[in-house]
């Protein structure tokens, strides 16, 4: 059986640490796509001489033509640009725009079967874009922030706790970063909805909400710290965890950016809701019923997707 093919389209720092862990993960042969010249053969020359020291077999190959990305399986998207200071949302949002539309006529052209992951900013409104200009049915094209959105929360949950990452499982809906809408109801420590740990005098509601708040600014407090660039190991970690969900046919209950068609009263806009993905891409939606304060939350999430949305057709005609 030939090995999966998995395109990263993006070669920086995000695309990198993807390749890195694809191929120590022995996910299949990994493809490094960027418009940089020699930075991602760069990249791909360096990874296959981890290869015999770690024991993986992987073929890495770094290219600026799109024919190499031909049938991927698995197709990650970060290329782009991240925002620099004296840039406005606005300038932003046009330039990956237009490197959204590039890259999904390289998907549609040359790897249509493709399962499609984008982690390119503003996420909610960009993968929207990555799947009109790609073609793709909906439930190939997904987007990536919930994982790393409830990862974070996770693992500022773990250390309140002081118990094991892995027993903490965190609830998050909504748009990436500021506008995420955590429900503690359905975040657990081993099955124990938080709730009930305030009750048991394991924490407070404040040191919840201090929690929430840190997540929500997570990808910010971690900007800061760097100086130049933003979070990229636990981003590639995320993606990664989708793309072996997809691979394996796992069935993993991932929050994603999904398409939505008319669940939680939203219809036609990405947004972050729990999904199953399996060998069939996004298979299910998962919905459930929302409180008042999380239905808010949730519709400020929303109201700001569709805002960049209009920004988008207003920039490109072609997705009015
Ligand atoms: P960076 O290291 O700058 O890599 C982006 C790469 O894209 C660069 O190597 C560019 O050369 C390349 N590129 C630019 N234009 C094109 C093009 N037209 N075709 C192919 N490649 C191109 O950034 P990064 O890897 O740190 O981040 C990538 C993206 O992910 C940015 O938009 C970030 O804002 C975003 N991001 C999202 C999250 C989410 O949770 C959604 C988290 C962290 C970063």
């Amino acid at each position: 059986m030939a090995r999966n093919k998995i395109a990263l389209v993006g070669a920086g720092m995000i695309g990198g640490t993807l390749a890195h862990l694809a191929a120590m993960k022995e996910m299949g042969d990994i493809v490094l796509f960027d418009i940089a010249e020699g930075m991602p053969a760069g990249k791909a020359l360096d990874l296959s001489q981890a290869g015999p020291v770690e024991g993986f077999d992987a073929k890495l190959k770094g290219t600026s033509d799109y024919k190499d990305i031909a049938g991927a399986d698995v197709v990650i998207v970060t290329a782009g640009v991240p925002r620099k200071p004296g840039m406005s949302r606005d300038d932003l949002l046009g330039i990956n725009l237009k490197v959204m539309k590039a890259v999904g006529e390289g998907i549609r052209a040359n790897c249509p079967d493709a399962f499609v992951i984008c982690i390119t900013n503003p996420l909610d409104a960009m993968v929207w874009a990555l799947r009109e200009f790609s073609g793709l049915p909906h439930n190939k094209v997904v987007g990536m922030a919930g994982v790393l959105d409830s990862a974070r929360f996770r693992h500022f949950l773990a250390e309140e706790f002081d118990v094991s990452m892995e027993d903490v499982t965190a609830f998050v809906l909504g748009g990436h970063g500021d506008t995420m809408v955590p429900i503690l109801e359905y975040s657990t420590v081993a099955g124990i909805p938080v709730p009930d740990l305030i009750k048991m005098g394991w924490s407070t509601q404040e040191k919840m909400d201090a929690i929430v708040d840190r997540t929500r600014k997570g990808g910010g407090e971690i900007v800061a710290l760097l100086g130049n660039g933003s979070a990229f190991y636990a981003p590639a970690t995320s993606a990664i965890q989708m793309a072996e969900s997809y691979l394996k046919d796992k069935k993993r209950v991932l929050p994603a950016a999904a398409h939505l068609t008319g669940q939680y009263g939203v219809d036609d806009l990405y947004v972050g809701v729990p999904v199953v993905i399996g060998a069939g891409g996004v298979e299910r939606i998962v919905e459930i019923a929302l409180d008042e304060e999380a239905r808010k939350g949730f519709q400020v999430s929303v109201d700001a997707v569709e805002e960049l949305l209009e920004a988008c057709k207003g920039l490109d005609s072609s997705l009015a």
